[in-house]
């Protein structure tokens, strides 16, 4: 039998790679997609045309029990979410109600579609390492406490917690993988690796002089997205539902993130490129993220493949090739 996903969040940075997984394993995908003219969605349609779009929002739980039923999923992954920690203070009740609210509304849609059709379903949450926040020890694993630092990390820990509540309650095959950064060239250009590739290639094409940014200091376990997609899929293939670590093990400041993306074009001292601009700083910081993942890697045999220079050289190859093609339409 075809086994049957739905993601929500799909046209975002994981769904994509998530739903390319899927299709590559021979599932029918379908996609959750809000708004009623998004733009993502006409591009999700062209880039990932097997994916078969539904139309709801994890505010509007009638849309989820409608998406649920009609994808009728052996696999929901639950990625959507308001995920930029920096407007998460400026828009602190819409992320808990998106980014919190939207986790419980999709288990219930989950479970009321499972109790009426006696059908199973596999429930994955996107938790993150933003729940370690004010970290309690390094590194930090399934056990270390909870300290979010920002809204948005205050609302991934009440989802997360619902997950686990769902799994005890009712029987739930839900887990929840917490996932360390991990980025891409679909990285949303707001966060700053992808912020830093694009101004680095457009640096190097004579585009832009400089790069603003906030705290040079802050360090972050950075992976890459395509390994991390894969780490969701495994959790719901196993026959226990579970709380998973998703990390590389090693942390890097944004130093040595500008550090190897301009050395991929050719600069080594990028002092005079960068100039620190206090609208970039947070009211909160999480200082010192890194992931012990041993839980996974023994569990579930996951392990990155892309280390963290190759990552930021991809990311600033895939920049200059694309800003280049951007110049030249331009013209
Ligand atoms: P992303 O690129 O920001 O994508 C977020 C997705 O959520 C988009 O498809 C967005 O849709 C959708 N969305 C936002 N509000 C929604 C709503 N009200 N109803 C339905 N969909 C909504 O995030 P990502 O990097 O792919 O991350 C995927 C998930 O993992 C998120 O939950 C994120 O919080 C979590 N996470 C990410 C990381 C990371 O480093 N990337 C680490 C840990 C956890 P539109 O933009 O089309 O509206
Ligand atoms: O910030 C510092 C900033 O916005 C990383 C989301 O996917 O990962 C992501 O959240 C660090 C922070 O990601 C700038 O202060 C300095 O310390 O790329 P970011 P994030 O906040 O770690 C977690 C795991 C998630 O779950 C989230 O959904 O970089 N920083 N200067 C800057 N950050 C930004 N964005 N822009 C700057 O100019």
């Amino acid at each position: 039998m075809t086994k049957r996903a739905l993601i929500t969040g799909i046209t975002g940075q994981d769904g994509m790679y998530l739903a390319e997984l899927l299709h590559e394993k021979g599932y029918d995908v379908f996609g959750l997609v809000a708004g009623q003219n998004n733009p993502k969605a006409d591009l999700l349609r062209v880039t990932h045309p097997y994916v078969e779009i539904i139309s709801g929002n994890l505010l509007d739980l009638v849309s989820l029990i409608r998406a649920v039923a009609h994808a009728k999923p052996d696999e929901v992954y639950n990625l959507g979410a308001i995920s930029f920690v920096a407007y998460s203070w400026e828009n602190a009740r819409l992320t808990s109600d998106v980014t919190g609210g939207g986790v419980l509304n999709i288990l219930e849609a989950v479970r009321f579609f499972q109790d009426s059709s006696g059908r199973d379903v596999r429930f994955y949450q996107a938790s993150s390492s933003e729940m370690f926040g004010k970290v309690q020890e390094v590194p930090q694993t399934e056990k270390t406490l909870l300290w979010p630092r920002s809204p948005y990390g205050v609302a991934k820990v009440y989802g997360h917690y619902m997950t686990i509540n769902y799994r005890e309650s009712y029987g739930m095959h839900a887990s929840s993988g917490v996932l360390f950064n991990h980025e891409s060239p679909r990285r949303g250009p707001e966060f700053v690796t992808r912020k830093v590739s694009q101004a680095v290639a457009r640096i190097t094409l004579g585009l832009q002089d400089q790069i603003a940014l906030g705290n040079l200091d802050a360090k972050r376990d950075w992976g890459f997205a395509g390994d991390y997609v894969e780490a969701m899929w495994l959790m719901l293939q196993h026959d226990h539902a579970d709380d998973y670590v998703i990390s590389t093990g090693e942390t890097h400041s944004i130093r040595e993130l500008l550090d190897i993306a301009f050395d991929e074009i050719g600069i080594s001292d990028w002092s005079e490129r960068v100039h620190i601009d206090p609208a970039f700083m947070r009211p909160a910081e999480v200082d010192e993220l890194i992931g012990d993942s041993t839980k996974a890697r023994e569990t579930l045999g996951w392990r990155p493949k892309v280390g963290f220079d190759e990552l930021v050289r991809m990311m600033v190859r895939h920049d200059v090739d694309d800003q280049s093609k951007r110049a030249a339409g331009a013209q």
